[in-house]
């Protein structure tokens, strides 16, 4: 028999879920061959050959990823929204500056989501993060849509942006990225799980907890996943890091090697375009924590 093509759209521990996708739309649930087990992990999003043996699917082969991420654990995505909410919880701008040296480091699309804009009435704090993120994210060329679940704001729009695109979604916990996709796909409230924010923490508690592929067109698919609270650059030079960020490219340093940490004001350029505010400070100072914490972590690899 042929080899099917399929896409993962969801594990179930050692269960994969998959739609095939070069004959028929079929869903089937497959295992993986011996073979593959431990020598490559399978992620969702991504391509697999399958056979069927008697009655059993095996995946037999993993075919080449575009890329892929350890968090959210992904593959052969375009682009990412990054799910930020005002309100509760607030916007986290560490874990929002990793997110997009990611994506740029990936060469993947980041799009910021401003969840929860129907917050900004009655809260004073919400209306200031909104502001801060229009002002300093839109300045640097990324888009920024602004949604709410609640009042319908937005989702159209975000919509639109994933047409024809593998779209993953991506944020801390409770930021509403499930509710949206929900919104979006326009799935019954048993379909997608949406965690309901308790009265007592008022955080998010990891509603979502696997991965799951979503198609809206045979050319959309729309990635759910689990949300995180800490985050990881795992495999980005830390000298690296001042690349991925756009504001610094006008920036002219008299050396080449000029991390913008340690450097006097007189030959760093970047330390120049912070104190005249053409470079956002909070901003700025999240960069160095960033640079030190990876810096630190490379120091003591091998101790
Ligand atoms: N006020 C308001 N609340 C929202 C909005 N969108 C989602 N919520 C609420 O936020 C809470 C968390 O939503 P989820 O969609 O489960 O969040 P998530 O990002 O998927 O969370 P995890 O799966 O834990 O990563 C729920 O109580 C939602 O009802 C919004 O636009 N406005
Ligand atoms: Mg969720
Ligand atoms: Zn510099």
């Amino acid at each position: 028999m042929d080899n099917i093509i399929a896409k993962v759209i969801r594990i179930d521990l050692e269960i994969y879920i998959l739609k095939v996708i070069n004959n028929d739309n079929d869903i089937i649930a497959a295992k993986l061959r011996g073979n593959i087990k431990k020598s490559s992990n399978v992620l969702v999003g991504d391509l697999v050959e399958v056979e069927k043996v008697d009655n059993d699917y095996m995946i037999t082969n993993v075919l080449e990823r575009k890329n892929s991420l350890i968090r959210p654990p992904v593959s052969n995505i375009d682009q990412m929204i990054i799910v930020v909410s005002v309100g509760e919880p607030a916007p986290d701008f560490i874990l929002l500056d990793k997110q997009i040296i990611l994506c740029m480091a990936k060469d993947i699309l980041p799009i910021i989501c401003v969840n929860k804009v129907d917050l900004q009435d009655d809260n004073v704090q919400a209306k200031e993060d909104i502001e801060y993120i229009k002002s300093v994210y839109g300045k640097l060329g990324i888009q920024i849509v602004y949604t709410s679940t609640v009042k319908n704001i937005g989702i159209e729009e975000l919509k639109q942006k994933l047409i024809g695109k593998t779209s993953a979604f991506s944020g801390n916990s409770g930021v509403g990225k499930s509710s949206i996709t929900k919104e979006i796909l326009d799935l019954s409230h048993e379909e997608v799980e949406i965690g309901n924010i308790g009265r007592k923490s008022k955080r998010g508690r990891h509603t979502t907890k696997a991965v799951r592929l979503y198609s809206l067109d045979e050319n959309t698919f729309i990635l759910d996943t689990p949300g995180f609270s800490s985050y990881e650059l795992y495999d980005i030079d830390h000298k690296k890091i001042r690349e991925f960020y756009p504001e610094f490219e006008k920036c002219k340093c008299d050396y080449d090697d000029c991390m913008h940490i340690s450097e006097d004001e007189s030959v760093c350029d970047v330390k120049r375009h912070v104190k005249n505010n053409d470079i956002d400070q909070k901003r700025y100072e999240r960069y160095v924590y960033i640079f030190l914490k990876e810096k630190e972590k490379y120091d003591k690899r091998y101790k």
